[in-house]
């Protein structure tokens, strides 16, 4: 080294009249996709697990060892969200989204085959993929589609797939859409042996029945769940079997991420891990992911781990479709020009504490949200009602503060963002309709239809053989 002292001046020149050069080649690398040294992808994605349901997030119950392993080291984003769904199944929706980076809103969405999904973006990047678990949902285009059925199945066929194709030629992007904790909660008995239904606390927000009709009480997450009113067993005993299947999701998600240990590719492999939707479980009265309240149906989480990911945590605004730019933009893959997504990478690398001011929410046409990093509206157009809570002071949404005259201007401010955000992401839905239903709601009131759609269901089941599962959902 001591050789090279003399002649530094003289390199020095090489150096700068060269940049311009090495510049340019860098950004060349950058947008021609090489393979050459990327990472391997690895997605886990859970299924209606709540937003605060890891143990890495701080959760006093559920034991999730093997991802917060991965993810001691990782980003969070804890304000990740879906944009929302217009089924019931917002797990369809939102998977789209996942492999999209484009808004359920727009025109033609489902079928729209001129956006590169993310799979296709990657394997034009060079990358070997693999899909394995819940299918249909706009994914077809992986090198390689398994299903599995549970997660056991699923880490199953990936197992298999990184014994056979790790540090070959091709880096992996790897996807594992597992079903749980989906109601009806699937674990096997070692698993649910864990929980103890009497130890399990209750919801911060805990109600029998949610107070008035928010368009969605009927929904399957809500009827075929735990009956009205809900007690505290009841919802006790769901809760264990909900974090069992949890625990056993982790358990093969950590077979997954062994395998890489194995392959000797765990250093070299990117890791998110997040949820498809997010699920009330006995808040506000409700069961499902059909609402759009905080710790409900469409808030979930993303954690990104991996190489030139530092360890961190933000409050940053961020939808689940993000994660797909935000992939591209860690693994210095181009970005398609059409996504609504954004990258997170600015929030990742500490360059930008944001990458959106107002974070929009809907479900079906009879909700639709708005929130800033403090505020949060609720409009539920089908009854023309408004909720106002302030997220700093009341988490849990627990305060409606809509009538507070001093909230005017937030609510006027909320609002036009609320319109404005419909515009950018293809929402032609109204806020107010002319003949608002009856916004009176109770188990009583809810009994007649419940009977007929559970009758309905029975009769479906018992009649032709459609009583398959209903996985996708
Ligand atoms: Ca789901």
């Amino acid at each position: 080294m001591i050789g090279w002292v003399p002649n530094r001046c003289l390199y020095m020149v090489f150096a700068v009249a060269l940049l311009p050069a090495l510049l340019l080649e860098v950004v060349n690398a950058a947008n021609t996709n090489s393979t050459v040294n990327k990472p391997n992808i690895c997605i886990l994605l859970a299924d209606d697990l709540r937003a605060d349901c890891l143990g890495i997030l701080g959760h006093p119950i559920v034991k999730t060892p093997n991802l917060d392993g991965v993810c001691k080291e990782g980003h969070i984003f804890r304000n990740t969200y879906v944009l929302g769904s217009n089924a019931s199944a917002v797990c369809i929706p939102s998977r789209q989204m996942i492999l999209k980076g484009v808004s359920y809103l727009r025109p033609g969405f489902r079928n729209n085959h001129k956006i590169p999904t993310m799979a296709e973006t990657f394997r034009e990047a060079g990358y070997l993929s693999m899909r394995a678990g819940k299918p249909k949902n706009g994914d077809e285009v992986f090198d390689e589609n398994q299903y599995g059925g549970h997660a056991d199945g699923n880490a199953d066929y990936l197992v298999e797939f990184i014994e056979k194709n790790a540090g070959g030629d091709k880096p992996l992007f790897l996807y594992m859409a597992g079903h749980e904790p989906h109601d009806s909660q699937y674990a096997p008995d070692e698993y649910y042996s864990r929980y103890q239904p009497a130890d399990i606390p209750m919801p911060v927000s805990f109600l029998p029945y949610h107070p008035f009709d928010n368009g969605a009480m009927l929904e399957a997450d809500e009827f075929r769940t735990l009956k009205w009113p809900r007690t505290k067993e009841a919802l006790q005993a769901k809760l264990a079997k909900y974090y069992a299947s949890t625990t056993f999701w982790d358990a093969e998600a950590g077979r997954v991420i062994e395998a890489l240990k194995q392959a000797g590719q765990y250093e070299n492999t990117i890791f998110v891990v997040s949820s498809d939707n997010g699920y009330s479980n006995g808040d506000h009265g409700l069961m499902g992911k059909q609402n759009l309240y905080e710790f409900g149906g469409m808030h979930s989480f993303v954690i990104f781990a991996g190489p030139g990911i530092p360890k961190g945590e933000s409050k940053a605004l961020a939808y689940l479709m993000d994660i797909y730019p935000t992939l591209c933009e860690l693994t210095e893959t181009k970005i398609p020009n059409e996504l609504d997504a954004k990258s997170l990478a600015p929030v990742i690398s500490g360059k930008s504490p944001k990458v959106r001011d107002y974070l929009f929410t809907a479900f079906k046409k009879n909700q639709r949200a708005i929130r800033d990093d403090r505020w949060k509206l609720i409009r539920y157009p089908l009854i023309n009602k408004t909720q106002f809570f302030d997220l700093e002071n009341d988490p849990h949404e627990m305060n409606d503060l809509f009538d507070q005259p001093e909230n005017a201007d937030r609510i006027k401010v909320l609002m036009a963002a609320l319109q404005e955000k419909q515009k950018r992401f293809g929402d032609k839905a109204p806020l107010t309709v002319d003949n608002p239903a009856d916004p009176a709601w109770n188990p009583g009131i809810g009994k007649e239809e419940l009977a007929k759609r559970t009758a309905k269901r029975a009769a479906m089941n018992s009649g032709n053989g459609s009583s398959k599962r209903e996985a996708g959902k």
